[in-house]
């Protein structure tokens, strides 16, 4: 990992994940089994309920956390800055099916140089969404650290995340060919089979563009509908 600012975190099982994902397809059997479990993991939107959503916009710098945050709440949202750990947040509110949902939406403003600015970062946080640029194959390669920091400085474990592939006018633009909207397809699937199994969660993947809008409202749905689900999950697993 000597291309990555984040080497201390190299003992994770997520990394042996990532090196699988290379070269691995799922199997016939592993498909099936994704499809039987997705049942579990998608919610019903007829069941009403209240959700405060502390999500993280985690990923390289200039992949598009910010632009994503502004695309998706528009002009005139108030974010506040905290400079001791150097990081905005705003909050937005939305329905999802009969659920309000409040999400408080973490943006960095810098590196995450040190470790207690991270644990502050991270601390309490329900899911993320994990960000690369298409037109930029290292920010596809670094995703891995990100997940692996979310979930190691997260004092609630593992949490659900979403990958986002954005930049993708550029893409379509043909001004850059690099990271294909499949190759990020494909390695949120294995991640979702690896999800779905050991943690309860559903891993999906996104393409935006910050620029023209697209896909940036289902990143966020898409988002709180797995992380609802998971808690929804959990909640009846704790009853029994
Ligand atoms: P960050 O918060 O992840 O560091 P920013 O990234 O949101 O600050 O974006 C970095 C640069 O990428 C910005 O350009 C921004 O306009 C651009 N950008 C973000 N998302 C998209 C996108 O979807 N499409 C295109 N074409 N550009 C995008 P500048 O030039 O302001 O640095
Ligand atoms: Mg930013």
């Amino acid at each position: 990992m000597k291309d990555s600012k984040y080497t201390e975190s190299s003992d994770s099982s997520f990394y042996d994940l990532w090196e699988r994902i290379k070269d691995t397809r799922l199997s016939k059997h592993e498909e099936n089994s994704v499809k039987k479990l997705e049942k579990n993991f998608t919610i019903d939107e007829t069941q009403e309920g209240e959700y405060n959503l502390k999500i993280i916009l985690a990923g390289d710098g200039a992949v598009g956390k910010t632009s994503l945050r502004r695309s998706y709440l528009g002009e005139g949202f108030e974010s506040k800055y905290q400079q001791t750990i150097g990081a905005d947040f705003a909050i937005h509110e939305t329905e999802i099916g009969y659920s309000k949902v409040k999400f408080i939406i973490w943006d960095l403003a810098g590196q995450l140089k040190f470790h207690q600015v991270r644990n502050a970062f991270y601390k309490g946080s329900h899911g993320a969404l994990i960000v690369c640029d298409v037109t930029n194959p290292t920010s596809f390669d670094n995703l891995r650290h990100w997940i692996n920091e979310l979930w190691k400085s997260n004092d609630l474990g593992p949490v659900p995340f979403m990958i986002v592939g954005n930049k993708y006018d550029l893409f379509r633009n043909q001004i850059h060919h690099i990271v294909p909207k499949e190759r990020v397809e494909r390695v949120a699937r294995i991640i979702n089979y690896e999800t779905l199994t050991k943690h309860k969660f559903s891993t999906k993947s996104v393409i935006t563009s910050a620029k023209t809008g697209e896909g940036v409202t289902k990143a966020f749905k898409q988002l709180a509908i797995q992380i609802i689900a998971y808690q929804r999950l959990r909640a009846r697993q704790e009853k029994k």
